[in-house]
């Protein structure tokens, strides 16, 4: 049911047909849209930073986090390999890989690490680093192999001078042929006969294909670029729950993020793995300015999940510290910590206008508290940054100030069933305009009998865009929404579903479903949402209208139904223009090397009016001009 089924053509159908919906979009009136409505939410889950957007593609290069062992580590050729914490690479990297070869080896021997999940071996330059430790002078070999068929796809050498005194760091670059799938390793091996009965340390790999806007340690240029199609502005980061920490001691600290990666010590993250925090503070930050994003940095308040929530003047420190990180991020060159910027590589400031505190501070126990622990917060940083917006991390009135200073912003959060989000398209229709809305995380989650969506489906996407529809025809208050969680690695996820996942086989790059409909959403956007008037009322089809700057007139549609709608739509003086449509069954999901689901364009002209056939379950968008 694609491009044939669906038909648009000019006002002159044949009297007597049914016409199931009449929408007139009306020129003028309406409010204005906020430029930042559609933007997005990543926290590392379900390893979508470390083996997902962030670039390196190496697993447990640092042995970091609780229980790290050899994961990923296995040994090539007859040597042993150990977790060496006698030999750390750094005060922040505290473990090295030790390679023991016996007495008599000869050849070309070493270690392998499998990735997350295998190695994304794809035709292109990988650049690769390592450091070393150990008496060696000669070859080392470099190599992307399959792990079951041993093809080589990359084989580069590199000649080190290695000593027994300290890690010796090197970094290459080399080119690869493209992989069938993901069963591939990474292999570092040397000439055991020149190690014959001794050992050498490895420590901090790190292997990398090209980078978005090829950013030193940045993003999977690949899985960016793929993000970067829905043109989002803002993105919401590092969390989530994964601020916060099983205990306090454990939450995401913006200063161990920083700076040289062989500095970053990396923690268990909230999502039951290690994050490397190769991805940090500065790599967000950089990721904001090449994707054209507004910065919505979320700060720990106190409230970590596992409990043991921090409150009055304990929370002093905390202040402090996010004092220190707004300085480091805003902070000129002559402060303490922007002159640590400046060091770290970036001189400008960081252009972050928006500050959430917190994460769910209705839940987890934090409401009691939250009102006191907010403010504590707000009135430190207000009073230093007058011009940060705010924005608290529940719209739950209990758990907020009775009063909230002007200007704040409140976040919102729903993961609910396809028909609970459909019921949802009017929340925000007779809210208080006193204060900007971020709906901060959304998705649907469930099937409306309450079983667990794992790969989003038709009916979700267009569930959820039934509640987009509702809030851009709302976002004079809503500013901001991002769906979540962002991304996954398919082989170890544990949220589903996600906007878009991936393996480590090539072209696994997945958009789900609901994928589709945040792009065409975000890229059909107007500035001011017009009135429309109807023949009919919301359900099973909604719309919202909005016109550019540049006069183009936008009318986004949802055919929440099983069954196929006709709707006329009149924008007075329009012509010609595209519609975009998103159609598949009802329960049809895109899954990894399977994806059935993708939106079709076609070019529509007319005299002022269109006729759009919707087909059921469908999201659509007519831009005219
Ligand atoms: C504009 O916002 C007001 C509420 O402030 C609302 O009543 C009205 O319906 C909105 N207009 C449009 C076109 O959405
Ligand atoms: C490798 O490890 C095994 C088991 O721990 C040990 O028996 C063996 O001697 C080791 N070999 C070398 C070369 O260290
Ligand atoms: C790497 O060096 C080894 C040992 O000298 C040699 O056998 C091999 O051919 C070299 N590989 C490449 C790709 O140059
Ligand atoms: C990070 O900041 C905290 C609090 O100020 C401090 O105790 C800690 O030593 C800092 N860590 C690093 C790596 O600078
Ligand atoms: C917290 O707020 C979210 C909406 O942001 C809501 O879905 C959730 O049920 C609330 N949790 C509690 C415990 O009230
Ligand atoms: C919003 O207010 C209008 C007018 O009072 C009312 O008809 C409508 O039911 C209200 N909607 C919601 C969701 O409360
Ligand atoms: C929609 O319009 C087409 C073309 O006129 C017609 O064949 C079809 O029956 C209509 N469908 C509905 C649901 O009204
Ligand atoms: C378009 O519509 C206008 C006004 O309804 C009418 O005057 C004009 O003749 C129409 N043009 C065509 C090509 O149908
Ligand atoms: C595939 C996989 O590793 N899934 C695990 C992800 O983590 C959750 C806990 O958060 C486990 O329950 C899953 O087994």
């Amino acid at each position: 049911m694609h491009l044939t089924s669906l038909s648009v053509w000019a006002a002159t159908w044949l009297a007597g047909q049914t016409i199931a919906l009449d929408l007139t979009v009306s020129k003028t009136g309406g409010n204005a849209s906020s430029p930042l409505l559609y933007g997005i939410m990543f926290e590392d889950i379900n390893n979508s930073g470390d083996g997902g957007i962030h670039g390196q593609v190496l697993r447990n290069n640092g042995f970091q986090g609780t229980s790290p062992g050899l994961t990923a580590y296995a040994a090539v050729g007859n040597v042993n390999i150990t977790q060496d914490t006698s030999n750390p690479v750094s005060s922040a990297i505290t473990s090295s890989l030790k390679v023991s070869v016996p007495s008599g080896t000869t050849g070309y021997v070493g270690f392998a690490n499998t990735g997350y999940n295998g190695v994304p071996v794809l035709a292109t330059t990988y650049s690769n680093s390592f450091y070393i430790k150990g008496a060696y002078s000669g070859t080392v070999n470099l190599r992307l192999v399959g792990t079951s068929s041993g093809i080589v796809y990359a084989d580069h050498n590199i000649t080190v001078t290695s000593t027994a005194a300290k890690f010796t760091s090197y970094e290459t670059s080399f080119e690869s042929s493209q992989a069938d799938d993901a069963n591939n390793e990474w292999q570092l091996r040397f000439d055991a006969s020149k190690v014959a009965g001794k050992s050498l340390n490895f420590g901090l790999v790190q292997l990398f294909p090209p980078t978005y806007k090829s950013r030193t340690n940045g993003l999977r240029n690949d899985v960016a670029s793929f993000l970067a199609e829905i043109k989002p502005s803002f993105l919401r980061f590092p969390g989530g729950n994964n601020l916060e920490g099983a205990s306090p001691s454990n939450r995401w600290k913006w200063n161990e993020t920083i700076g040289a990666v062989v500095n970053r010590p990396g923690r268990q993250g909230d999502w039951t793995y290690a994050n490397t925090d190769a991805l940090g503070l500065d790599e967000y930050l950089y990721w904001c300015e090449d994707m054209g994003m507004e910065p919505v940095l979320a700060i720990w308040d106190g409230l970590s999940l596992g409990g043991g929530i921090v409150t009055g003047s304990a929370l002093n420190p905390y202040i402090d510290d996010v004092l220190d990180e707004l300085e480091y991020v805003l902070g000129s060159t002559s402060t303490q910590y922007g002159a640590l910027r400046a060091k770290n590589g970036r001189s400008e400031p960081w252009p972050v206008k928006y500050i959430e505190i917190g994460n769910e501070d209705n839940e987890s126990d934090g409401c009691s508290t939250y009102a006191s622990r907010f403010t504590a917060f707000y009135d430190a940083i207000h009073a230093q940054y007058p011009d940060l917006t705010i924005i608290t991390s529940t719209t739950s009135s209990s758990c907020l100030p009775t009063t909230l200073p002007d200007g704040v912003m409140t976040d919102i959060h729903h993961y609910l069933s396809p028909d609970s989000f459909v019921a949802q398209f009017d929340e925000f229709d007779n809210y208080s305009r006193d204060h900007p809305i971020l709906v901060g995380e959304y998705a649907s989650t469930t099937g409306n009998d309450g079983s667990t969506t794992y790969w989003s489906y038709m009916q979700g996407s267009c569930a959820e865009a039934v509640y987009m529809i509702g809030l851009e025809r709302n976002s004079d208050v809503v500013q901001m929404a991002s769906f979540a969680p962002l991304l996954e690695h398919f082989d170890l996820a544990e949220w589903s579903p996600d906007l878009f996942g991936l393996d480590s086989s090539p072209d696994s790059i997945t958009g789900s479903t609901s994928y589709y409909v945040q792009k065409m959403f975000s890229t059909n956007r107007g500035t001011t949402i017009l009135p429309v008037t109807s023949s009919g009322d919301f359900g099973p089809v909604y719309w919202v209208a909005s016109v550019s700057d540049e006069q183009v007139y936008y009318v986004k549609l949802a055919n929440y139904g099983s069954t196929a709608e006709n709707v006329t739509i009149t924008v007075a003086g329009t012509t010609h223009g595209s519609l975009e449509l998103l159609t598949g069954g009802e329960t049809v999901s895109n899954y990894p090397h399977d994806i059935s689901i993708t939106p079709t364009t076609s070019t529509v002209s007319g005299n002022g009016t269109f006729k759009v056939s919707l087909p059921a379950w469908a999201v659509a968008v007519l831009a005219v001009s």
